[in-house]
């Protein structure tokens, strides 16, 4: 080989390492936004890439992601991050903001979504998607849920949505309508045109519709068959916005129902389309991944291909179907900075990754000198509150994640620790109370008090350890001399179709309560670590 050749294939290394020193990949894996992201919504502005999902009582709600590859996605803000801005209050945890929709239309980003059991459908607007976004404009004008935004050639902005029918004739039938949205006068105006019921004679909960302009002909993208085990995606021609539409032959174009149960992908549906600036088509999608059956890190973002022929999209062709792993966009290969496995709680502020549940009225932590300081108040997670509860979404099905707790009590009613929480009725908590360490499950509203050990000393580790289906909890007095508490629990508790787990996912995080009655204490966290295995 001349030396030539070698410095050749040196500076060829060398531009293939990006910035942070890995090599670029041709391929790409699925889910892109594992964990808790259903419902994603996409759109792009140059080459830049933004994404939301649907987050119910979290808060802040509704994440807004960027990339610059489609692969890539760093957290950049949240569309609900005031506590003006929407109440979930005494809500479900079902409840609270469903499927949203992003756009962006000269010079503004618009989220348009419904906020079920605390106002229904409205949009907010921001200049820049990280935030702030505005208050919402309400539109109590509009029926039903998920609703989307798209603007027709004349400049006119159009709302689709799907509500209920009035007579149904099948379970679970409803409709897509559309209406002109008047962004002036903020609200809908005109008359309401019905664009379908759905593809099957028998569609079940069409819904999630998105409206694209493509080729100068109007495609209707829905969901129909509901968001388990038979959702799909299927599209609708038509030559005018109001229809009549027609629905493609090839309908459904994806789904994973006909893959039959064990399949450890399904309930495929509820996608978005985007073009890149390099003319490819990609729809974003959400899917739930199980094991033996059971699916317990929810509803999750996957990427698929999409590919017209004529006006057909068709997804991943040749497959049919959503891929673990498949080539990736033809977009720069752009990787963002990693998340450092263990929050040091460093700077004033708390990383973008932790929220709530439900809106907070009041603060109820703070950060500061590198700790993270908990207050503890009466509110009890069982309870449809916002009580002292900070979380972050659990991405993987094997995974570690430990804190460094302070907490001193003389009080039998005070309690502060380690939650892995999915619903108000659903959760484990690992808690220190006045003299001992106790794991609490509570499944379906019933708790049990499943170990109570005696201790003692103000510092504890509390580390939890997911293994697929089972979790084991343990503790103590250094990260080296941990012991169990209590059998190997089952993840089945925050698992999908559990009580009212359903539309939500799973969090991880720190908890601390003083149980019905006032308390000046707080329990301070050092760090916590959340880590895959
Ligand atoms: C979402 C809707 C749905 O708005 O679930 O079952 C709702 N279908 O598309 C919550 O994700």
């Amino acid at each position: 080989m001349s030396l030539r050749s070698i410095s050749i294939m040196i500076v060829g290394v060398i531009l293939s390492l990006n910035v942070f020193g890995q090599s670029e990949p041709t391929t790409f894996d699925n889910p892109i936004l594992p964990g808790y992201h259903p419902d994603p919504s996409i759109c792009r502005v140059g080459d830049d890439y933004y994404l939301i999902n649907s987050t119910f009582l979290w808060f802040p709600g509704i994440p807004v992601y960027h990339s610059n590859d489609l692969v890539n996605w760093e957290l950049i803000g949240h569309v609900i991050n005031r506590p003006e801005q929407m109440d979930f209050t005494g809500l479900p945890d079902k409840l609270g903001v469903f499927a949203p929709t992003i756009r962006y239309h000269e010079g503004l980003f618009y989220v348009i979504n419904t906020c079920v059991g605390c106002g229904m459908n409205f949009y907010v607007t921001a200049s820049n998607p990280a935030g702030p976004w505005s208050d919402p404009v309400w539109l109590p004008e509009a029926p039903g849920i998920d609703p989307s935004l798209m603007w027709d050639d004349d400049g006119k902005c159009y709302y689709t949505g799907m509500t209920g029918v009035e007579e149904q004739k099948w379970s679970g039938q409803s409709v897509i309508y559309n209406q002109e949205l008047d962004l002036e006068q903020k609200k809908l105006v005109g008359e309401r045109h019905e664009l379908t019921f759905g593809h099957a004679n028998n569609a079940s909960y069409s819904e999630g519709p998105h409206l694209y302009k493509i080729n100068g002909k109007y495609l209707l993208m829905i969901s129909e068959g509901g968001t388990g085990l038979y959702h799909s995606l299927t599209v609708h021609h038509s030559d005018s916005i109001n229809g009549p539409y027609v629905a493609d032959y090839i309908n459904p174009v994806i789904t994973h129902r006909n893959l039959g149960l064990d399949y450890p992908l399904h309930a495929i549906g509820h996608g978005d389309l985007v073009q890149t600036q390099n003319g490819e088509w990609w729809s974003v999608l959400l899917g739930k991944r199980k094991i033996d059956r059971i699916t317990t890190l929810a509803r999750e973002t996957f990427l698929a291909k999409v590919e017209f022929e004529g006006q057909t999209p068709i997804f991943n062709p040749g497959y049919g179907k959503v891929l673990m792993k498949q080539t990736r966009p033809n977009l720069p290969w752009s990787p963002v900075k990693k998340e450092p496995v263990r929050d040091q709680f460093e700077g004033e502020k708390l990383g973008l990754k932790w929220c709530t549940i439900r809106t907070p009225k009041e603060n109820f932590y703070s950060v500061k000198n590198g700790k993270l300081k908990l207050k503890l108040r009466k509110e009890v997670m069982d309870s449809l509150v916002n009580p002292s509860i900070l979380i972050q979404r659990i991405e993987h099905h094997k995974f570690e994640a430990m804190t460094k707790m302070s907490f001193k009590t003389s009080k039998a009613n005070e309690q502060a620790g380690l939650t892995f929480y999915r619903t108000n009725e659903n959760h484990y908590n690992l808690l220190k109370d006045k003299n001992s360490l106790i794991l609490i499950k509570s499944f379906k509203g019933k708790k049990t008090e499943i170990a109570r050990i005696p201790f003692k000393s103000k510092d504890v580790y509390l580390h939890v350890e997911a293994n697929d289906l089972e979790v084991q909890f343990s503790y103590g007095e250094s990260p080296k001399s941990l012991k169990p508490i209590g059998e190997k629990q089952s993840l089945v508790v925050i698992a999908d179709g559990q009580g009212n787990a359903m539309f939500n996912g799973p969090g991880i995080g720190v908890y601390a309560t003083s149980n019905g009655l006032e308390s000046k204490n707080q329990a301070l966290f050092e760090w916590f670590e959340y880590d895959r295995k």
